[in-house]
């Protein structure tokens, strides 16, 4: 990708910002001045005041599509995720009508987006840093393979405050320095010799934490959560049980046994996983102290269930409401704000006669432990999976930090050497700018057409 083109914000461009695969929705995006005029020209009337609004409308796509329902979402100003005028067309998720919306913003002026496009915008922007960006990137790639937003995230957060406060006293003492320069022949200091050098000191130390925390962070293992979810009596607690090869949760004939969510850390080959056990989904209504606890157990038993990495669905294969009760746990799992792994666990498969359930559904038995291996194998697959794309992601951020953080260690050093063998104090401020340069390429304080580059050219285009 060459970059001195990218760099270029004047121009109007368009992508799918959605998941190209079948999917219920799908989004067009379009950034840039002309937003707005393309929006008229598919029939959109964006209204003149400043705000983001939404306008729900029709727009023709010509033969054989015709009218398509779509929700504009308008930002006729700067502020938006680019910092531009902004456009995005929801409609439904199918690739003929996203493909023909794009070439019609083309034949509107547009310029397809390049990869990582609309984030690298909204960096120049201000809108995000660098490692921030890069969290960005990391989520994507979890739309994809699972979810590695909290690593990311975690990283950018830890790695940005501290070394833009460290930058920022570097650049302090950047202008101590060379305030004294300009006052060399009057012999006057704005800062002495050995206050800079206990200060330098203080700041390599810090610098020499973060990259320790950075390498470590790279080769912890996170734990991965695995939620239980399913109606009540569906033998989750029975299975947790299994997997655990203990009772850690009470197992009844009761339904709604389970109330409290109870976490119980199971190492499988290796991999540290946590796994949650829930109160079996259920509607609650009356306002008994019974029922408010109920309810209370449902809001836990959800928000784990949003919560977690993988989810294990389970449904009782022995139940004569199977096929209905299968649809309704597919549309609680529709029920997401990031991406989980959903795995479909059949239970007490002892007790039906009849053949295996259809693929992807895995059958399993608490009472016989039949099936628990493969479902163990089964998460251990998807989570060297997850472990090698978070691997992957923050090793990505990590080496491209690492070269800059020794950079800037190695420019302080040199400054404390120049200021303690008296050699002149625009040596040190030269070090000085090097050193505050290479931290704040972690952040993007300062950046290259090199870095920008290696950063956005592993964006999908759309993002
Ligand atoms: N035959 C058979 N019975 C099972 C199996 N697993 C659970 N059960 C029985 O089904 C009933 C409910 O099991 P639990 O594990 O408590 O079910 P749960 O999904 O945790 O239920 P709640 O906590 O109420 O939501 C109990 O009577 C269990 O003994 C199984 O694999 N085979
Ligand atoms: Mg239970």
């Amino acid at each position: 990708m060459a970059l001195s083109r990218v760099v270029d914000v004047d121009d109007t461009i368009v992508a799918i910002g959605s998941s190209t695969a079948p999917a219920t929705r799908g989004v067009v995006r379009l950034s840039g001045p002309n937003s707005m005029s393309v929006a008229v020209r598919f029939g959109i009337q964006p209204q003149s005041d400043r705000r983001a609004h939404r306008v729900d409308t029709q727009i023709d796509l010509g033969d054989p599509l015709g009218q398509v329902p779509v929700r504009a979402l308008i930002w006729p100003s700067g502020r938006s995720y680019t910092g531009q005028p902004s456009l995005e067309l929801h409609t439904y998720g199918s690739l003929p009508i996203l493909n023909a919306i794009v070439r019609g913003a083309l034949a509107h002026g547009c310029r397809a987006a390049r990869p990582g496009e609309f984030t690298l915008r909204a960096f120049l922007a201000g809108r995000l840093d660098l490692t921030q960006a890069e969290a960005v990137l990391g989520v994507i790639d979890a739309d994809h393979r699972g979810s590695l937003d909290h690593a990311l995230r975690q990283l950018a957060g830890n790695l940005s405050r501290p070394l833009e406060s460290l930058r920022s006293e570097l650049l302090d003492l950047l202008a101590d320095v060379e305030a004294g320069l300009d006052f060399v022949d009057e012999d006057i200091q704005f800062i002495s010799d050995q206050d800079l050098v206990e200060r330098l000191t203080v700041i390599i130390a810090a610098v020499e934490t973060t990259r320790d925390q950075l390498s470590q962070r790279t080769r912890d293992k996170s734990e991965w959560i695995v939620a239980l979810r399913g109606l009540p009596n569906a033998g989750k607690s029975r299975l947790l049980n299994a997997l655990a090869g203990h009772d850690a949760a009470i197992v009844s004939d009761v339904a709604g046994t389970t109330r409290d969510v109870v976490s119980v850390p199971i190492q499988i080959q290796n991999h540290p996983l946590v796994f949650i056990d829930t109160a079996g989904i259920e509607t609650v209504q009356g306002q008994s102290a019974l029922e408010q606890i109920s309810q209370q157990a449902q809001i836990q038993a959800s928000r784990a269930g949003r919560e977690a990495d993988i989810r294990l669905w389970c449904v009782d294969r022995s139940s004569a409401d199977w096929q209905s009760t299968c649809q309704a746990m597919h549309h609680q799992a529709a029920d997401k704000r990031r991406a989980a792994i959903d795995l479909w666990v059949a239970t007490k498969s002892d007790s039906v006669t009849s053949g295996p359930p259809p693929a992807p559904w895995i059958a399993t038995s608490g009472l016989t432990g039949d099936g628990i291996d493969t479902l163990r194998e089964e998460l251990v697959a998807q989570i060297e999976q997850l472990d090698q794309s978070e691997t992957d992601s923050v090793a990505g951020t990590a080496a491209r930090c690492a070269g800059s953080l020794q950079a800037a260690t190695t420019a302080i050093q040199s400054a404390i050497d120049y200021v303690n063998q008296d050699d002149g104090h625009e040596y040190v401020s030269s070090e000085l700018r090097l050193a505050a340069a290479a931290l704040g390429e972690v952040t993007g304080a300062v950046y290259t057409d090199d870095i920008l580059d290696r950063v956005f050219s592993r964006f999908c285009i759309g993002k």
